[in-house]
């Protein structure tokens, strides 16, 4: 296993649109492990490919309290989704920044699992938050996208400043 490195905000490759998994094999799974080991170091409770660098359709997810419910999703599809909801959302690639996105309050999705196999899953309030905004990652899409370009604009500086005074 392998700590991956993060990418950060506002990085061009999370831009990156991810491709789908033509077959889950022992690289795929070796991605899933190194990413699982990636999002409980840091800590997170969730994390894209596209995060550390590999864009293809791979999510984990461990919204437990104790860590010990691991969700793996490949080629996930929202195939249905109703509501809404607020939520202060974080992410791992843009550290200390907590804003309000509204999304889907549930939905369903199709995937694949690190078996290979297809599953279907309903998931609501914090799951389908997490589910939502790793999708969206996937699809090059970052959570500050959906704030105001000026909030987005002092995001952007806020990071920048930071990188230079920590690199
Ligand atoms: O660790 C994370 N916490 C979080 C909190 C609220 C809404 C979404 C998230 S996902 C984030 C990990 C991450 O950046 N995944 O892409
Ligand atoms: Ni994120």
């Amino acid at each position: 296993m392998a700590i991956l490195t993060i990418l950060y905000y506002p990085d061009p490759r999370l831009y990156q649109v991810a491709k789908p998994v033509a077959r889950v094999d022992a690289t795929i799974r070796r991605l899933v492990n190194d990413m699982a080991e990636t999002m409980y170091a840091v800590p997170g409770i969730g994390l894209a490919a596209t995060q550390v660098d590999m864009h293809l359709q791979v999510i984990v997810i461990d919204i437990s309290e104790d860590k010990s419910q691991l969700q793996v999703f490949i080629n996930p599809k929202i195939v249905n989704s109703s509501g809404s909801q607020d939520y202060e959302e974080g992410c791992l690639s843009v550290p200390g920044i907590y804003e309000n996105v509204t999304r889907a309050e549930k939905i369903t999705v199709e995937a694949l699992g690190v078996d290979g196999k297809p599953f279907k899953l309903g998931a609501e309030r914090l799951l389908a938050v997490c589910i939502q905004h790793e999708i969206d990652h996937l699809k090059g899409k970052v959570f500050v996208e959906y704030l105001s370009q000026l909030k987005q604009a002092r995001i952007k500086n806020k990071l920048k400043k930071r990188l230079r005074v920590t690199m």
